[in-house]
């Protein structure tokens, strides 16, 4: 078997839910192991985006990680890197963040899974001003963001990180984001599942066209919308 979605299974159409099953085929073992009791409402799993069935239901986020644990720095020494197609590369500090123009947004959260947490509060940079601030060259169609726990990736195009409503986050509920979560910067892509929204990010890099990030090579849709994208029904992709 294969974990490419779009390859096809000797002329079999390959559905949703083939899709789901063989990225949880990698992953399960390791992810039984490693589900931590994290309070009443987060578990942590270090699984698909999908497999609602390896997460006990509970309100609240879930708490993902495709590593072994969360990495931590020391609020000083984070940087976040604007590179690739840019006129003016930047390496930001928290410090440098807090300077740009400050964005709140209260929004829903929703992982691809199903589970959804209404109504949470962020604060932090627009993804805009950030782009801005490093001046995105014409050739530039797409993002690729990069996070310090060294594995995960995601990207958006440039049109998409242009909207209103892709945040650099580094407050939660009023709070710095905590460790678990992303600290100290995440991104919150609020209109597309929370696969989008990498943790720990430290690197946006401009590129000519999309690079699949993470999970898109693992078979979930690039293009993210909520309720548009990757659903949960067992209809066939193709
Ligand atoms: N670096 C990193 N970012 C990540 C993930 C991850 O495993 N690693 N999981 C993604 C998924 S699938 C979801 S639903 C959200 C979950 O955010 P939370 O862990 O803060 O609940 O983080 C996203 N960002
Ligand atoms: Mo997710």
């Amino acid at each position: 078997m294969t974990a490419d979605p779009e390859a096809p299974a000797r002329g079999t159409p390959v559905g949703r839910r083939v899709v789901l099953g063989v990225v949880g085929l990698g992953v399960v073992g390791v992810a039984t192991g490693r589900v931590l009791s994290q309070g009443v409402s987060d578990v942590v799993a270090s699984t698909a985006p999908g497999l609602a069935s390896v997460i006990p239901a509970a309100g609240g986020f879930r708490i993902y990680t495709v590593t072994d644990g969360y990495p931590e720095i020391a609020p000083a020494d984070y940087r976040l890197a604007v590179s690739g197609l840019v006129e003016r590369p930047l390496t930001l500090s928290l410090a440098d963040l807090a300077e740009l123009p400050q964005t709140q947004m209260t929004k829903d959260f929703q992982c691809v899974t199903g589970w959804r947490v209404d109504d949470v509060p962020w604060s932090g940079v627009l993804l805009r001003d950030v782009l801005d601030a490093a001046g995105v060259e014409p050739d530039a169609g797409a993002l690729r963001l990069t996070s310090f726990d060294g594995a995960y990736t995601e990207s958006l195009t440039v049109e998409q990180a242009m909207r209103d409503d892709m945040l650099v986050a580094t407050t939660m509920y009023g709070a710095p984001i905590e460790v678990k979560h992303g600290a100290p910067v995440r991104l919150v892509a609020a209109p597309m599942y929370g696969y989008k929204s990498i943790k720990w990010m430290d690197g946006i890099e401009l590129t000519r066209e999309v690079v699949p990030g993470y999970w898109e090579v693992r078979g979930y849709d690039i293009d993210a919308w909520v309720g548009q994208s990757n659903g949960r029904s067992d209809e066939p992709v193709v």
